[in-house]
């Protein structure tokens, strides 16, 4: 049977990477059935695009993981698909809160022939040798022989073969420049961010979170050993193409358990396994200076921390009051000081905000070392504690906000502001952040710094802008390149200026004969 794995763009923002589930239901698929996998992010498609797909390429099952972000597409998607008669599994955290949705037994359509519910590791095979011989049922759930429900462990985790999977449709070089930049240096002809996994679960709780829910709050890993051998693999294939890999560990918490985590980041150094790594890590693990020291060793380039807030009232408010406002200065330095940099993440329309909060916020920010913060409003997902509490408040204006997905809008009244005064605060937190005053304000305070991670800010900030400002498409920019030329100009006569200087001093010590080449 040919198997069709589809994850679904919500049709505003493009991810930049890869979703995992894919790969890893890939590997785990039983042998003789061939599977292919399409990212909307990276191949866009639209409802006739897919049934015209199925019935081509003759697909036999077609599995749709999504976001609650992207359920709606992925429901247009599947019905698009069922309509053409071939049958349909979806997975991921939306529909295993909201499985009778996806099943039409709550009074709407039905958008799935199955529901897997949950970590589907262990279902997912058994899922394909029933859909392979007609026989699949609504719900799969992951449990033991007497129903209780069971986490994958992650010790005998399955090597993802990156080197036979097609990437092609992943390379974030634009295909025009792909053969000129394969020359350069080690080669740039491809750049992929791939995630990957060293753990599962999350013991923090905190209330607008789907994790400690989904994956539990008790903490699965894989071995030491696996995560290395996948990253040397990663690294061969980058190095025989050319190009350049970046791995994001996904991992909610990268260093929930820090023994572990140096152990690993020390066995990533001593195989020579380091490339260019993000991950997510909470404020409070950061005070760790060994740790940090580890992360720069090994790879580490940006560490994604959810700051959520600066007042501690709100973080108590959500059950994250672990974070310390007043300690977010110094593990930002603690980080710049090794040229790892942060994505510090806030949320807005949190039950003690007020208006002004963005312009709060953003003074404290300015006084960090630059990252790149990104600004979202508090959203209660199906199921979290929030939406819980929300619902038996009265406070949620669109209950099913999902149905109607749209970027940035509110499904309930804040408490000490309304809803358009909470959108105002997040839209002046983006534009405030990546004007091109802002920009340049960034590369310049890191005057001491050397031209590469300057052009990596920059570069950075100009993607995040899109978050929050569409910018799809050629023309937009065009448009943002014309407003930021002065800084882009700089950058470029800077490493003109370094690399003219270079090529002089070595053409100079050739001259007298020295070596300029270390032995
Ligand atoms: C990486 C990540 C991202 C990446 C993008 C996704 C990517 N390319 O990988 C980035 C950083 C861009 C991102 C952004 C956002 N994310 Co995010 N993200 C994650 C994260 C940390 C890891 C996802 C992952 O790969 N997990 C590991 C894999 C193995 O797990 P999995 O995807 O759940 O898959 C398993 C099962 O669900 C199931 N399964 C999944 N799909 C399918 C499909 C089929 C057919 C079957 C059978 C089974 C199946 O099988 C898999 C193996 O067990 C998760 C948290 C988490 N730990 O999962 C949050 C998470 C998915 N994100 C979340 C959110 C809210 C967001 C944002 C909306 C945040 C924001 N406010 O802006 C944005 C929106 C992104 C967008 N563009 O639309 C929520 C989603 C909750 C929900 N109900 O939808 C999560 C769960 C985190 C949370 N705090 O609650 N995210
Ligand atoms: S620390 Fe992060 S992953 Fe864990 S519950 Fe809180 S928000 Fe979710």
């Amino acid at each position: 049977m040919r198997i069709l794995l589809y994850n679904p763009d919500n049709g505003v923002t493009r991810n930049f990477m890869p979703h995992l589930w894919m790969f890893l239901l890939q590997s785990l698929t039983p042998e003789g059935h061939e599977v292919v996998l399409i990212d909307g992010n990276a191949q866009p498609m639209d409802e006739s695009g897919i049934a015209r797909f199925v019935r081509e390429k003759d697909i036999g099952l077609v599995g749709i993981g999504a976001m609650t972000r992207m359920i709606a597409k992925a429901y247009r998607m599947a019905d698009a698909i069922r309509a053409v008669g071939v049958p349909v599994v979806m997975g991921g955290p939306h529909v295993t809160e909201e499985a009778d949705e996806a099943l039409g037994r709550n009074g709407g359509p039905r958008h799935a022939d199955a529901v897997a519910l949950g970590e589907a590791d262990e279902t997912w095979p058994r899922i394909v040798e029933d859909a392979a011989r007609g026989q699949l049922k609504d719900v799969y759930a992951p449990v033991d022989a007497f129903g209780q429900e069971r986490k994958p462990s992650l010790q005998e985790y399955p090597a993802i073969p990156w080197d036979k999977i097609n990437l092609g449709q992943f390379n974030l070089v634009p295909k025009m420049a792909a053969r000129t930049l394969q020359r350069i240096g080690d080669g740039w002809g491809t750049f992929r961010i791939i995630p990957m996994e060293s753990g599962r679960g999350c013991p923090y709780g905190c209330e607008f979170c789907t994790v400690t829910g989904f994956f539990g709050d008790s903490i699965r890993f894989r071995t030491n050993e696996s995560v290395v051998n996948e990253l040397l693999l990663l690294k061969a294939v980058a190095k025989s193409e050319g190009g350049q890999i970046a791995v994001f560990f996904i991992d909610d918490n990268f260093a929930i358990n820090i023994k572990r985590t140096k152990s690993l980041l020390r066995d990533i150094i001593a195989a020579d396994a380091q490339v260019h790594w993000v991950a997510q890590i909470s404020a409070n693990l950061l005070r760790d200076e060994e740790l940090v020291d580890l992360i720069a060793a090994s790879g580490g380039k940006w560490i994604f921390i959810g700051m959520e807030s600066i007042d501690p009232t709100n973080l108590a408010s959500v059950n994250k009051g672990f974070n310390k406002p007043g300690e977010y200065a110094a593990v930002l330095e603690r980080l710049a000081q090794r040229n790892v940099y942060a994505i510090t993440s806030f949320i807005f329309g949190m039950d003690n905000d007020t208006t002004g909060v963005a312009e709060r916020t953003l003074k404290e920010i300015r006084t960090w070392p630059p990252g790149l913060p990104i600004f979202g409003l508090l959203t209660p997902l199906p199921a979290t504690p929030l939406y819980k509490r929300l619902e038996a408040a009265g406070r949620l204006t669109r209950p099913k906000h999902w149905q109607e997905f749209i970027p940035f809008e509110m499904a309930h009244t804040p408490l000490k502001m309304t809803i358009a005064e909470a959108h105002a605060e997040v839209k002046a937190g983006w534009a405030h952040s990546y004007n091109p005053e802002a920009m340049a304000y960034a590369v310049d305070s890191l005057k001491d710094k050397p031209l590469g991670y300057r052009i990596n800010i920059f570069i950075a900030r100009m993607c995040f802008r899109g978050i929050y400002f569409p910018q799809m498409g050629p023309l937009a920019w065009i448009k943002l390149i014309y407003q930021n030329r002065r800084t882009i100009f700089s950058l470029v006569k800077e490493g003109f200026a370094t690399w003219h200087g270079r090529s002089g001093s070595r053409a100079a010590d050739l001259a007298v004969g020295s070596r300029v080449d270390g032995d």
